[in-house]
């Protein structure tokens, strides 16, 4: 069996539509209710309302199945208050622990989750553009110093950064007109698709202060504070966490960031031991730093595995990438996707119920007739839908080759 093919749906409002995605080949939506302000409690309601509208084309008389199932819901974003171990964090986590049992109640089976403070993933440049025309999202670390050190102004922010960066950002600092700026700006703190989170500059200065006292020790502590409260309502709930990793997996701003590294992914499995508690293989994000052995955690820690996150990135040596095919870049995609088919394996001699692992293509480039059209930067239709089939059509190859039936 195959893995389960989904589609990140951005809600009534994308321009990539269900029937789009029907007709990509996906069956399974990824999506949340974008519009719910973070910390606010799903009602069933709500959220059986998004189920109807992604499983039933109701402009059809008598409406029409359209062929998807709601399989994963990305994300139900934690609150800031729980991240930075506020007094109210008790209050949200009430809240977070009964939107869990209400989708539990709807039956959607797993819910992706980050726990990067301030921002969620973050990029500088949206379109740069490739050699064969395709424009990607990328992470320039000399734009990003840039921002830090001359646009916020972030108190010693140098000293993040070595003197050859340093040098760079200001020459590109200084060759930049106000707009590219301004572009420049938004692109990292007002938030990119799903991240539900813009900020001014001030406002952005500010969030960065109430960090100040925490580091990556304090902040593991109050990632286990939660996860030790909603783990168990989740269990009850029949709802499988899967924590997506830092995107990216380095500190950014001086902030904390716990879920970069193996062992980070070691630590948060081991805070309570259940299936309920796993990860998202995000091979985009992990895939930033070399030494984090994709497959190898795969193999380590595929019993917790809840959805994989499939794309690969080009790295540069200083600690710039863009993000590059789905086949093409560092990732090994045919590595992963044999541990991945393997996991699935083992599941069902174990008679797991979650053998299939729904899995997505992850950001796509820009390309065809998409670059004449507005869309969600990483999430226009034909793009995906290219990764989409290249991955789909490697895992076909290989089960068909039956290398994962073969012993090492
Ligand atoms: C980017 C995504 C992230 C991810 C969240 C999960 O495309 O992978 O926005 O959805 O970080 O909470």
């Amino acid at each position: 069996m195959g893995m389960e093919q989904t589609w990140r749906w951005y809600g009534p409002s994308d321009p990539v539509t269900l029937s789009d995605i029907r007709q990509a080949g996906a069956t399974g939506i990824v999506t949340s209710l974008h519009e719910k302000p973070i910390g606010d409690i799903w009602s069933v309601e709500e959220i059986e309302e998004r189920k109807k509208m992604i499983e039933w084309d109701l402009s059809k008389n008598p409406p029409k199945r359209r062929g998807l199932r709601w399989s994963v819901i990305e994300s139900v974003p934690v609150h800031e208050d729980i991240k930075l171990g506020k007094p109210t964090r008790d209050k949200y986590i009430e809240n977070y622990k009964q939107t869990l049992i209400n989708i539990g109640v709807v039956g959607i089976p797993t819910v992706c989750y980050n726990f990067m403070p301030v921002v969620d993933w973050t990029r500088t440049n949206l379109e740069l553009e490739l050699e064969d025309g395709a424009k990607a999202l990328s992470f320039n670390m000399e734009d990003f110093a840039a921002f830090d050190v001359y646009i916020l102004r972030r108190k010693n922010a140098e000293k993040d950064y070595s003197d050859d960066i340093l040098e760079k950002a200001k020459q590109r600092f200084e060759a930049m007109s106000d707009e590219q700026r301004y572009v420049l700006q938004k692109n990292i703190i007002s938030g990119l698709p799903g991240a539900q989170e813009g900020y001014s500059l001030e406002q952005f200065q500010t969030k960065l202060d109430e960090y100040a006292t925490i580091d990556d020790a304090k902040y593991r502590e109050n990632l286990s504070y939660f996860l030790k409260e909603v783990v168990p309502v989740a269990e009850a709930a029949g709802v499988r966490l899967a924590i997506h990793p830092d995107d990216p997996p380095k500190p950014l701003f001086g902030l904390p960031r716990v879920v970069s590294t193996e062992d980070d992914l070691a630590y948060i499995l081991n805070i309570h031991n259940s299936v309920y508690n796993g990860f998202t293989m995000c091979t985009g994000s992990f895939g930033v730093r070399p030494e984090n052995d994709l497959i190898g955690m795969i193999e380590r820690y595929g019993d917790r595995l809840n959805f994989a996150h499939l794309r690969s990135t080009q790295r540069y040596s200083n600690g710039s990438f863009h993000e590059a095919g789905h086949l093409r870049g560092d990732v090994d995609m045919y590595g992963v996707i044999v541990a991945i088919l393997k996991e699935q394996r083992r599941r069902h001699s174990a008679h797991r119920h979650d053998e299939q692992i729904p899995m997505r293509a992850d950001h796509g480039h820009t390309i065809l007739d998409d670059l004449k059209k507005k869309t969600n930067p990483g999430y226009s239709a034909i793009g995906l839908l290219r990764g989409m089939a290249e991955l789909r059509g490697l895992e076909l190859g290989i089960e068909r080759s039956k290398v994962i039936f073969r012993k090492k």
